[in-house]
Order: C-alpha cells, then sequence, then structure tokens
C-alpha cells in the first residue's frame, strides 16, 4: 500500500551534521520517494499546530523551545508502507531503548533530543503535510 509521511530531521540532527546521513537511510529503502524537502527554522504557530496533541504535558514547552532553536529539515517520502517503515528506521522515541542499527539507537541519548520526527499514521500525516507543505495538500 502506497502512503505518505512527514519527517522532521530535528535541529540536533541538522547541528550535529547528520542530516546526510539520515536522508541517506530512508533515500536507500526500496521504493521509497522523497517528494518534498526543505531546510526551515519553525515558528511558534506552526509547532502548536504540528505537536497540539502534546500540550499540556510537562515536556511540551522544552519540546517546543528546542525544536525552535535551529533550523530542521522536513521532507514529505512517499512509497510502500512509509509510515511504518521510517519509524521503524527511526526506532522507539527514548533513544537509549532504541536498537542499534536504528537513528535513534545509532545517534541518540537523550528523550526530547532525539533526531527525527515521523507521522504516526495516515491521519497525521495527511495533517502534518498539510502544516508543512500546505502546496501539496
Ligand atoms: P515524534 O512525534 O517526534 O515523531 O516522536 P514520537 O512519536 O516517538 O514521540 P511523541 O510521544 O509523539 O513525543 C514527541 C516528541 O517529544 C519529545 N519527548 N520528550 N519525556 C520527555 O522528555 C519527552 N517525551 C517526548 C521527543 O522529542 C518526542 O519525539
Ligand atoms: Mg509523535
Amino acid at each position: 500500500m502506497s502512503q505518505r509521511t512527514l519527517v522532521l530531521l530535528k535541529p540536533d540532527a541538522v547541528r550535529r551534521g547528520l542530516t546526510g546521513e539520515i536522508i541517506s537511510r530512508i533515500e536507500r529503502k526500496a521504493g521509497w520517494t522523497i517528494t518534498a524537502l526543505e531546510l526551515r527554522t519553525l515558528d511558534q504557530e506552526t509547532l502548536e499546530q504540528h505537536y497540539g496533541e502534546h500540550k499540556g504535558k510537562p515536556f511540551y514547552e522544552p519540546l517546543v523551545e528546542f525544536m525552535a532553536s535551529g533550523p530542521v529539515v522536513a521532507l514529505i517520502v512517499e512509497g510502500e508502507r512509509v509510515i511504518e517503515g521510517v519509524r521503524a528506521l527511526a526506532g522507539p522515541t527514548d533513544p537509549i531503548a532504541a536498537a542499534p542499527g536504528s537513528i535513534r539507537g545509532d545517534f541518540g541519548v537523550i528523550v526530547r533530543e532525539n533526531l527525527i520526527h515521523a507521522s504516526d499514521s495516515e491521519e497525521s500525516a495527511e495533517r502534518e503535510v498539510k502544516i508543512f507543505f500546505p502546496g501539496r495538500a
């Protein structure tokens, strides 16, 4: 089943020069295609829309501050089972719990600074694509 997903390479990934490595892992998966890619610094409104589900949680404010702390790379990736697939490449939210071989497992330590966001469902993907690439809605 072909799908699309919204991926963000978070400010830690950009600062540490890991975007090429992460994009390369995504790009090499058979049949997946990057159909949009942009480096941009996120404003408060965009972050509120994107992380609205977490508003009120203790990690929300530091998360938004971190996500605005430098540019991110936003991508749309399309292909077979790409929603589940990019989350599998990323690994679980906590990088210490993430297996070596996954992006978070290989490069992350801190839960907040876990390098990558990827949509978690078809509904989230459509909502998030509209936020970051309104022209692709
Ligand atoms: P994401 O939305 O970024 O793809 O990550 P996720 O689904 O794996 O994790 P989620 O539960 O949606 O949390 C969103 C992001 O918030 C930060 N976080 N910090 N306890 C904490 O300090 C904490 N919990 C979550 C992470 O950056 C996580 O990716
Ligand atoms: Mg999430």
